[in-house]
């Protein structure tokens, strides 16, 4: 039989290196061992057909029109969108590293309209929270400098920050909460845990859409 409460979804955001990847994997040992049913998805998802040709894009291998890179990475959300949502309706608690939010901002930064950024990911499943690990581009670079990688520059983040700003404010203290990432580890992930650890006995409300 189905369960009747579904699971929550939990979406990470934040800038490259504002530890999102460390939290999101201490958050699914914390789940773990509370024996919380969970999954972990990450965006971009590198390993589909859509993600390999994102990947190669961030990589610098190939370049792509703006428009062009914006509908993949909204693509590739479209493939799991699905099995987001079966997750969900099963009772699995969904936790994702980046977003749509991602993908408006970093675009957005690029001078696209926010709202010709938004059209694509119009009506995926919307998160129930969006916790966004907020830290200055210069604690990021601190933390072992830049990669490789397209956007992993002081000028783009700054940019990007600011429009994550912006799209905060359409949100409220509930379903988008800014934490300060420049703190230690253990108070990020204790702060992560005060947000997630109430939603995991799941939610009786329905999912919503974005950008309804
Ligand atoms: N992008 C886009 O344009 N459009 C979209 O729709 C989407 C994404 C979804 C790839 O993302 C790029 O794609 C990204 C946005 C764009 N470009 N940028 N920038 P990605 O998710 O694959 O890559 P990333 O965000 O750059 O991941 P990252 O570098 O791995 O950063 P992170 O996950 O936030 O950080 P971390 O790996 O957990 O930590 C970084 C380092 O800091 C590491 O050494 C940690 O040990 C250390 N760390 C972590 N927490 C702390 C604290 N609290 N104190 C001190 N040190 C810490």
């Amino acid at each position: 039989m189905e369960n009747p409460r579904r699971g929550a979804f939990i979406v990470v955001e934040g800038l490259d290196r504002s530890g999102k990847t460390t939290q999101v994997a201490t958050l699914k040992s914390r789940l773990e061992a509370e024996g919380i049913s969970a999954t972990i998805l990450k965006f971009p998802d590198r390993t589909t057909a859509i993600g390999q040709m994102i990947d190669s894009y961030l990589r610098s291998h190939s370049d792509l029109d703006d428009r062009a890179i914006h509908l993949l990475f909204s693509a590739n959300r479209w493939e799991l969108a699905t099995s987001i949502e079966r997750m969900l309706a099963a009772g699995t608690t969904v936790v994702c590293d980046r977003y749509a939010f991602s993908g408006v901002a970093f675009s957005s930064a690029k001078g696209l309209s926010l709202d010709w950024c938004r059209a694509p990911d119009e009506s995926l499943p919307a998160p129930d929270v969006t916790i966004f690990l907020d830290i200055t581009p210069e604690q990021a670079q601190s933390r072992g400098g830049y990669g490789e990688e397209r956007y992993e520059k002081q000028e783009v983040q700054r940019k990007v920050r600011a429009i994550f700003g912006e799209i905060s404010c359409e949100f409220n203290e509930e379903t988008w909460v800014t934490i300060d990432a420049g703190k230690e580890r253990e108070e990020v992930a204790s702060q992560v845990w005060k947000i997630v650890g109430p939603l995991t006995s799941g939610l009786s409300r329905p999912l919503k859409r974005l950008w309804h």
